[in-house]
């Protein structure tokens, strides 16, 4: 079959207008912020894309293994008839679960969900031509918020998968939780991905690369905001930082303004102050202990049945019930 064509809750005009509130709210409060949804343009998709190849960063890695070791437990604990997958972005590693289910037989429906057009376009092609007896629904929502758009019915599986957890807050992880456990039925299961607390120099290394991918990812929420609202940012004029919060226990990134400038954002018709070393948090990616994370799922109402880590006990998937 070939994909069936996209289902779209999200108008480019939404998008849009939650970019400015997004730009306004964060860069006039004390301090400036801006949220890392942004970062995913064509090119930011890119750069993530080539930051998962990266030698220092383990979190994709280490789910793949996992997903390689379990996929076939996965496939025969949940029976799942639909296959929904978060923020799926290139369904690289779906593919994993996708042919786990091939093996073992009865998934019918692949649903990628993601707020990129352009990378559920070349997925939802990719993944229908290679599993030709799959429907595959491609649906463009924003999961914080669209989780009443999920296909109903059959025995259904979510994946939230590479740790996207992370980038929510802990007050907002708590209501995604539970709005997740409400938008599905008793007996539908979770698969969610989360990176690990560990060595802090390890997860630095993996948020600030040698080769400045990173880097260049981080900035790229700034050429965003210069198309999209017509600002004039100078990316360069930005350095890359990746700080731990030991208490925390996250990692963040920040841009810190090289010199005290002025950046005109015109169709905010906006000026924004930078003070020489002045900040601007644009993510960040918590890292879970296995306890903490069974606990917030259970606080939202599912019950976890099963937790792989790979050999390193870098990251963790755990299986939870609804
Ligand atoms: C896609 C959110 C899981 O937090 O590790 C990678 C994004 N940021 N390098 C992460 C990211 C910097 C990534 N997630």
């Amino acid at each position: 079959m070939s994909a069936e064509p996209l289902e779209i809750h999200l108008k480019d005009r939404d998008l849009a207008r939650e970019l400015r509130h997004d730009v306004r709210v964060g860069l006039t409060a004390t301090p400036k912020w801006l949220p890392p949804k942004w970062f995913y343009d064509a090119r930011g998709s890119e750069l993530f894309e080539e930051i998962t190849r990266l030698p220092e960063y383990y979190p994709t890695r280490a789910e793949r293994a996992v997903l390689t070791a379990h996929a076939d437990d996965i496939a025969r604990l949940t029976g799942a008839k639909t296959l929904i997958e978060l923020g799926s972005g290139s369904s690289d590693k779906t593919r994993l679960l996708l042919d786990a289910f091939s093996r073992h037989g009865g998934l019918g429906t692949f649903v990628p969900l993601d707020v990129s057009v352009s990378a559920l376009r070349q997925a939802t092609a990719q993944i229908a031509a290679d599993y030709p007896k799959l429907r595959v629904r491609g649906i463009v929502a924003d999961f914080t918020r669209q989780l009443d758009r999920l296909p109903t019915g059959g025995r259904r599986l979510v994946a939230f998968l590479g740790g996207t957890l992370g980038n929510l807050t802990p007050v907002e992880r708590a209501a995604f939780l539970s709005a997740m456990r409400s938008a599905q039925e008793t007996g539908d299961w979770l698969l969610l991905g989360t990176d690990l607390v560990k060595d802090p120099q390890v997860v630095v290394a993996a948020y600030d690369d040698s080769a400045g991918v990173t880097a260049d990812f981080n900035r790229n929420v700034l050429r965003v905001v210069n198309r999209e609202l017509g600002a004039d940012f100078e990316p360069e004029g930005f350095e890359h930082i990746a700080l731990w919060d030991a208490d925390r226990e996250w990692i963040e990134m920040r841009l810190r303004a090289r010199r005290a400038m002025r950046v005109r954002i015109a169709e905010l018709d906006l000026d924004v102050d930078l003070a020489e070393g002045e900040e601007i948090r644009t993510e960040i990616s918590a890292k879970f202990r296995r306890a903490g994370i069974s606990a917030e799922l259970v606080s939202a109402g599912f019950v976890p049945r099963a937790a792989w880590t790979d050999d390193g006990g870098l990251f963790l998937v755990t299986l939870a019930q609804a």
